[in-house]
């Protein structure tokens, strides 16, 4: 590591003359100032000493080593984000980030176990230990990040909580519910929202709660509730699977901010670094233009020095994450980059197609960004 040698001589001096500049007194003519030598040694930034680990520092990936699968706390019910079909497969964007980090730990996608969990009981989970990591359409709060004693590692999809209504019933705006009945599902800032939307518009609604998506949604389409509230991402999807989705029609109102990510428990730092950058590979993959299709190429000839990096030709990267130096390129090799990841599950040839808008890259109008792999 190298260091830079300062004089403590030099400082002062610098500084007597910063202190006369700013006003700071001039000594009297003939008054002597008196400055000692001292030599010491500042860290240059960009290249301290490593800080030793705190308490719980590598116990998660330590456990999820000796178990030899990654629990992973996903949705069931959502198509595109955590479902499961008929045959037990999981799919969605949520569900990858899980394979991507299992390929990242053990450079084997496959070792993952998918546990879904509803909104009411996510939290419990991934604080009792019971879930590694919650990947589950999960938005990034302040209370989730304190309280509930969780830690957002990045958001995976920007998202916004819409509302839902049968067509030809002519409601266009939140003001047309006046005095009706919404579908909400507990435990998730849906509920929270709409309580605070509406009470801001001052629309009076009857809300009809539910512990989850199949109950809330089956509700609406039994006409319990005239409108049903959820993310934008959720309604795109649910109304995928009515009987009839060209019946229905997603209000063109947007009530909120939903970043959705995936969540780790507090006192785990490693684990957290591993968890967050497992999601700025899949971008940083997409940026540069890495695909599964082209990694071993990219590997064998990058085309920069952070491609470099983010394969471990150079740097060390994974060995600094308790990982292997390959582990991007497993979730790459495995899973693919954010751009195979989003389009396998909400791309144009989905049932649950969402344009990428605020999930593009930020070098295409969207707030995708990955710091640098260095
Ligand atoms: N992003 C919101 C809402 C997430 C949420 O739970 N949405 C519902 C409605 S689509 C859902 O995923 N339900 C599925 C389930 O409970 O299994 C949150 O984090 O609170």
């Amino acid at each position: 590591m190298s260091r830079k040698i300062f004089s403590v001589f030099g400082l002062l001096i610098v500084a007597s003359m910063v202190l006369a500049a700013c006003g700071g007194g001039t000594p009297a003519a003939g008054t002597e100032r008196i400055v000692e030598t001292v030599i010491v040694e500042v860290p240059v930034a960009g290249d301290a000493a490593p800080l030793p680990p705190p308490a719980g520092y590598g116990a998660t990936l330590a456990a999820v080593q000796a178990r030899g699968v990654l629990i992973c706390g996903v949705n069931s019910q959502v198509p595109g984000f955590g479902y499961i079909d008929a045959d037990g497969n999981f799919s969605g964007i949520d569900v990858d980030y899980c394979r991507a980090l299992a390929a990242a730990i053990f450079g084997d996608s496959t070792k993952v176990e998918f546990r879904p969990v509803t909104a009411a009981e996510r939290f419990t989970a991934l604080q009792s230990g019971e879930i590694d990591v919650l990947s589950r359409n999960t938005t990034w709060s302040t209370v989730r990040d304190t309280e509930l004693g969780g830690n957002f590692t990045a958001t995976t999809f920007y998202d916004g909580q819409g509302m839902m209504v049968r067509a030809g019933e002519g409601i266009t705006t939140l003001a047309d519910l006046a005095g009706g009945t919404i579908c909400v599902q507990t435990g998730t800032t849906t509920e929270l929202n709409l309580a605070d939307v509406m009470a801001a518009a001052g629309i009076a609604y009857t809300p009809a709660v539910f512990e989850d998506a199949d109950s809330t949604f089956a509700a609406y389409a039994e006409e319990r509730c005239d409108a049903v509230t959820t993310d934008k991402s959720g309604l795109v999807s649910r109304r995928t699977v009515l009987e009839d989705p060209s019946a229905h029609v997603i209000l063109d109102v947007t009530m909120s901010k939903e970043p959705l990510g995936p969540m780790v428990r507090h006192g785990d730092d490693q684990w957290f670094d591993i968890a967050q950058w497992t999601v700025f590979a899949l971008i940083s993959a997409e940026e540069f233009g890495v695909t599964s299709a082209n990694v071993d190429a990219a590997k064998a000839n990058p085309s920069n020095p952070e491609v470099a990096r983010l394969l471990g030709n150079e740097g060390d990267l994974g060995l600094k994450l308790g990982l292997s130096n390959d582990w991007a390129y497993n979730i790459i090799a495995q899973v693919g980059n954010y751009e195979e990841v989003y389009n396998r599950s909400l791309g144009p040839d989905t049932p649950t197609y969402i344009p990428r808008g605020l999930n593009s890259l930020y070098t295409e109008g969207g707030l995708l960004y990955a710091p640098p792999f260095r």
